[in-house]
């Protein structure tokens, strides 16, 4: 008999209970299934990054597919003890539209006092129904929501610091505050807020885990790929939503 890995046999045994003669107890297959997850614990975060209209399909910066991460994350939301909403939150006129830049058209880059900026579509305005959360989302564990990327010449993917890199949001000061160590990220898009929130998280001590289904991605220029290799080589996990549910 080829040895399966420990993982994978309780996975089987848990499929196959009745098979092993251990009744028909789908009780016993819960328990056992149960074993196979990851629990987050007391310690841990769930960062839910930017679930709202403007990346949906019907918003102004849609995310393709984006809104297929909401039933996942509400179900996630269920295992974490803490959780975390982020919310892209601009100025009218904010620096990071391509309309504040005479000449320039969406997806296209300019360089502000920071570096390189992509220019979006307008996108995300501070007290708009496009700047709200999704209505289907339901987090009703969130303790805290960060808003970001309201300074009108500076942009932020990042939920912790903002892109001049000095800029703080304040979550790192919070979360340490909380005694909470290792955090969770999921939510759009995979390739810009997210991986800026987990390569920060990372960068400033959390343990950091991208689940990977409950994201959507932009994809712009190879800039999906370009995340996963950055993210990796920084030791960020990438991890599905069925570790956890
Ligand atoms: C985002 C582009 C511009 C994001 C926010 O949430 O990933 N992307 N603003
Ligand atoms: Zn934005």
């Amino acid at each position: 008999m080829k040895l399966l890995p420990r993982r994978q046999f309780i996975r089987n045994a848990a499929l196959t209970g009745v098979s092993l003669g251990l009744g028909t107890s789908a009780i016993w297959s819960t328990n056992l299934w149960a074993a196979n997850k990851l629990k987050p614990s007391a310690n841990a975060a769930l960062i839910a990054v930017d679930v709202q209209n403007c990346f949906v399909s019907s918003g102004t910066l849609p995310v393709p597919k984006g809104e297929e991460v909401v039933p996942i994350i509400n179900a996630l939301g269920r295992v974490f003890d803490n959780v975390v909403i982020t919310q892209d939150w601009h100025t009218a006129g904010h620096a990071s539209f391509a309309s504040s830049h005479v000449g320039k058209k969406p997806f296209e880059t300019t360089q502000l006092s920071y570096g390189q900026q992509v220019l979006w579509p307008d996108h995300c305005v501070q007290g708009t129904q496009d700047a709200e959360l999704h209505s289907d989302l339901k987090l009703p564990k969130a303790q805290v929501v960060i808003r970001k990327g309201y300074n009108p010449q500076v942009d932020s993917y990042s939920a912790f610091k903002e892109a001049d890199r000095k800029s703080t949001t304040g979550l790192a000061a919070y979360l340490q505050a909380r005694g909470i160590d290792t955090v969770y990220v999921a939510g759009l898009a995979t390739d810009f807020c997210v991986a800026w929130t987990a390569l920060d998280a990372r960068a400033l001590g959390f343990e950091t885990l991208v689940i990977e289904d409950a994201c959507r991605a932009i994809d712009l220029n190879g800039s999906l790929a370009a995340a996963w290799k950055e993210m990796t080589a920084k030791g960020v996990k990438r991890i599905q939503s069925s570790d956890l549910i």
